[in-house]
């Protein structure tokens, strides 16, 4: 088989990156180790960047967002037993849209089929070749039948444990890292959120959020040891603890409800650079993972698409390679930025093993500054809404 770009994964940056290929009469064929319905099971993100909304709208995957997609003009901070609105639009001018990852992925699986493009899931073994060369390729089993795909260009947007990263000579590639001791609970419950907006809650027993996904479906996390297991953390134990870690005037909102969703994530921040070998280039988690405290992860995987498509289309409609040579020089700095971002949310926000009393009083003195300050309220908000492309 040969094609123009071989997308390896099929998550929120295979699949639009293959939408904005496709729509632009550019070839592409996504292989997935795992089937549809795996995929359209995890539940991730849910906080979309303006920028993130006008790429799905480019891919022409923009109805169902703007019908069902809830959009933010504000977040509250909330320590100190108080909550604090950050006005995101009177100090940006811009919102952002709560719309489930989940929703994103189906949506443009089913303007994939529409459009008849190619996507192989559950193929095995799948290995990118020879992409220092002008020939790369890309084997891969399928029903115990081995394959090949002959392409000009692969993207890797297989993920933080994905093929492509590890198939780069490792040499060649430098790793930034950090881990946070400690991860998120998050739960997911049909019952309306306890707030028309997010709060994100600092307090002496942890860091917790309250989110949703509708007016109807409510999604919340919780600060938790890495030692914890979910089946440490009954229903009740959940709502028992975020209600604890809320100001009385949020607690109160929460209502309860059986969960149908709850998992364990750990935090952690990477970078590799550069993202990108020859002909083969890294795109979203694939080259960075940042906390989800700066809802950030989704956000940066359709930066990095837009740049990388930009190239692509540059090189197949304009015949220039200017765009597609410098992908990862663009992409990573503005990753950075956000890489920045989120550690800094994560840091101000939660409670470390070494926070005492002291660290703890700092992390309050710096959320009042940033309240009432309204050049630091400026400095979040821009941050949270999204730096320019
Ligand atoms: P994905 O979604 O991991 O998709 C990668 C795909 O590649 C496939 N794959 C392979 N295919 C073939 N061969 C192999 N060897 C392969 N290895 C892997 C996988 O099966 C998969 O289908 O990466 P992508 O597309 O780069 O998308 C990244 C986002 O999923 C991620 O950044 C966000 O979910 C992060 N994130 C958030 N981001 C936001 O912008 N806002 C948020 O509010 C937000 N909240 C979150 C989050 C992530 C979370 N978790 C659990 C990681 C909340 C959570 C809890
Ligand atoms: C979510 O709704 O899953 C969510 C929202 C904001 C974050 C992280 C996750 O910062």
């Amino acid at each position: 088989m040969r094609t123009q770009v071989v997308i390896i994964g099929s998550g929120p940056s295979g699949l639009l990156l293959g939408q904005l290929l496709g729509s632009n009469g550019i070839d592409n064929v996504i292989l997935d180790r795992v089937g549809r319905d795996y995929i359209l099971g995890r539940v991730r993100a849910g906080v979309l960047e303006q920028g993130t909304v006008d790429m799905l709208d480019e891919a022409g995957v923009g109805r169902r967002m703007h019908a069902e997609g809830l959009p933010h003009e504000g977040i509250s901070l909330a320590f100190d037993n108080r909550l604090h609105r950050i006005d995101l639009t009177g100090l940006t001018g811009k919102h952002v849209t709560v719309y489930g990852q989940t929703e994103i992925t189906h949506d443009l699986m089913d303007k994939r089929d529409e459009s008849g493009l190619t996507t192989i899931y559950k193929a095995a073994n799948v290995q990118p070749h020879d992409f220092d060369t002008d020939a790369p390729y890309v084997t891969y089993d399928k029903d115990g039948i081995s394959h090949r795909i002959d392409c000009d260009f692969i993207a890797g947007c297989d993920g933080s444990h994905g093929v492509s990263r590890q198939a780069v000579p490792q040499d060649t590639v430098r790793t930034y890292e950090r881990s946070y001791p400690f991860g998120w609970l998050g739960i997911m419950a049909e019952v309306p959120p306890a707030d028309h907006e997010l709060i994100y809650a600092n307090h002496p027993r942890g860091f917790a959020l309250c989110s949703m996904r509708s007016e109807h479906r409510s999604r919340y996390y919780v600060q938790c040891s890495l030692d914890d297991r979910i089946e440490d953390w009954s229903d009740e134990r959940f709502w028992d603890e975020l209600r604890r870690r809320l100001p009385k005037e949020a607690a109160e909102g929460v209502t309860t409800g059986p969960s149908f969703e709850k998992s364990i994530a750990p935090l952690r921040s990477f970078v590799a650079e550069p993202m990108q070998f020859g002909r083969l280039s890294l795109v979203g988690d694939a080259a960075h993972i940042v906390p989800p405290t700066g809802a950030k992860g989704l956000n940066l995987a359709a930066s990095d698409v837009h740049y990388l498509f930009e190239g692509l289309r540059g090189h197949y409609l304009e015949k220039s390679s200017a765009g597609i040579d410098a992908y990862s020089l663009k992409a990573l700095s503005r990753v950075w930025k956000a890489v920045r971002f989120s550690w800094w949310m994560t840091t101000v926000l939660h409670r470390f093993p070494d926070t005492d009393a002291f660290g703890q009083r700092i992390q309050e003195a710096e959320l009042d500054y940033l309240v009432h300050s309204q050049a630091a309220a400026a400095s979040l908000a821009e941050n949270y809404v999204g730096l320019p492309y």
